[in-house]
């Protein structure tokens, strides 16, 4: 009897030398100290020995179970406890490693600014569908087939084999979301902005991208006049270009408008002087804009009788490009970070 309590002891001792782990630690005190383990198995044996022989093995068996289980917890304690060997090792006090950030785009930007211009004007944003039947994008805006007005956008087909392609296209312009609004307003007065994507077939060159983002503004209601539309456009054209800007307004052709204008600024690199960015003339044209035609107004549910209304245009990256003295729009399309941080 007392050599199986040494043997037990021994080996029990032997393999718990050798566990390198917490885990194999569990492992260990399960196989020997555990409820169903090696030694609560004995222990129980202890009652079946004769009764003179019972103190003295009890006593044995609790020493080794004593000196096992305080041998399992101080290796514990060490395993706990031990030296992390270098390749695990983590250096708390290095500096942490920068996150890659991505930034807004110079474009987004820009439009950020103009919605904060426009907003406490009343304008609310509103955005649609960037492919558009004929119907919104052309017949709604009075530009009819074979109207001559069509040539001022080369547009881009959906290409068969939808059976209506030549009805369906990818918008030349945020319009289509303009007479989508009036419809869906209507009869009530309309204050809005409306940004996105726009496609036109061109080929692209240092001012001309295939893929633009326009954003327009429509004001619909009862008493509207010109007065507002050169009130509103020269208070956002002070805003983003500076407070000692001067505009011009002249005439120009739309087929929604009319009257139909071109807004322009003094050039903000010469003050109007003339230079190369403003082409000699000292002006820098920024915006198409115009009291919205009765026939539009009418398409989008408004009796032009008693409502009128203007609308404006922009070419966002062109604004950003006056802005910020870019002189090529290719490069807000063509993925270099060099360009791009720039703006963050
Ligand atoms: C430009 C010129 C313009 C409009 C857009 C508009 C929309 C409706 C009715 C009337 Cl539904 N007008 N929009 C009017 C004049 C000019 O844009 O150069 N854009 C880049």
């Amino acid at each position: 009897m007392r050599e199986r309590w040494e043997e037990l002891k021994e080996k029990a001792l032997r393999e718990l030398e050798e566990a390198r782990d917490l885990q194999e630690m569990e492992e260990w005190r399960v196989t020997y100290l555990g409820r169903r383990g090696a030694l609560t198995k004995i222990l129980r044996s202890v009652g079946k020995l004769p009764p003179e022989e019972r103190p003295q093995a009890g006593e044995r068996a609790n020493r080794v179970k004593r000196e096992l289980t305080q041998a399992w917890e101080a290796k514990v304690e060490a395993l706990k406890g031990r030296a992390i060997p270098p390749e695990e090792r983590i250096d708390v006090t290095l500096p942490g490693r920068k996150p890659l950030l991505g930034t807004i785009h110079p474009v987004t930007r820009t439009l950020w600014e103009i919605y904060d211009i426009f907003a406490p004007l009343g304008f609310q944003v509103v955005e649609g569908p960037e492919v558009e039947w004929d119907r919104y994008n052309f017949e709604l805006l009075n530009i009819p087939k074979d109207h001559p007005a069509r040539d001022m956008f080369a547009t881009l087909y959906v290409a068969p084999p939808y059976a209506r392609s030549q009805e369906m296209m990818l918008r030349t312009h945020t319009s289509p979301v303009q007479i989508r609004t009036m419809e869906r307003f209507c009869p009530e007065p309309i204050r809005v902005l409306i940004p996105g994507r726009c496609y036109r077939y061109e080929s692209v060159d240092a001012t001309h991208e295939w893929m633009f983002i326009q954003v327009e503004g429509l004001a619909v209601g009862q008493g509207i006049t010109m007065a507002d539309l050169k009130g509103v456009l020269t208070a956002f054209a002070r805003q983003m270009f500076g407070e000692e800007r001067k505009v011009r307004f002249r005439c120009d052709y739309f087929p929604f408008v009319e009257p139909g204008a071109e807004m322009a600024i003094d050039c903000i690199v010469c003050q109007g002087e003339g230079c190369r960015v403003c082409g000699y003339t000292g002006w820098l044209e920024i915006l198409g804009a115009g009291m919205v035609h009765p026939e539009v107004l009418q398409n989008g549910g408004y009796d032009p009788g008693s409502y009128t209304g203007f609308a404006f245009g922009m070419g966002v990256e062109r604004i950003a490009m006056l802005k910020h003295g870019i002189d090529d729009i290719r490069l807000f399309y063509s993925n270099d970070l060099r360009f791009l941080k720039q703006f963050s």
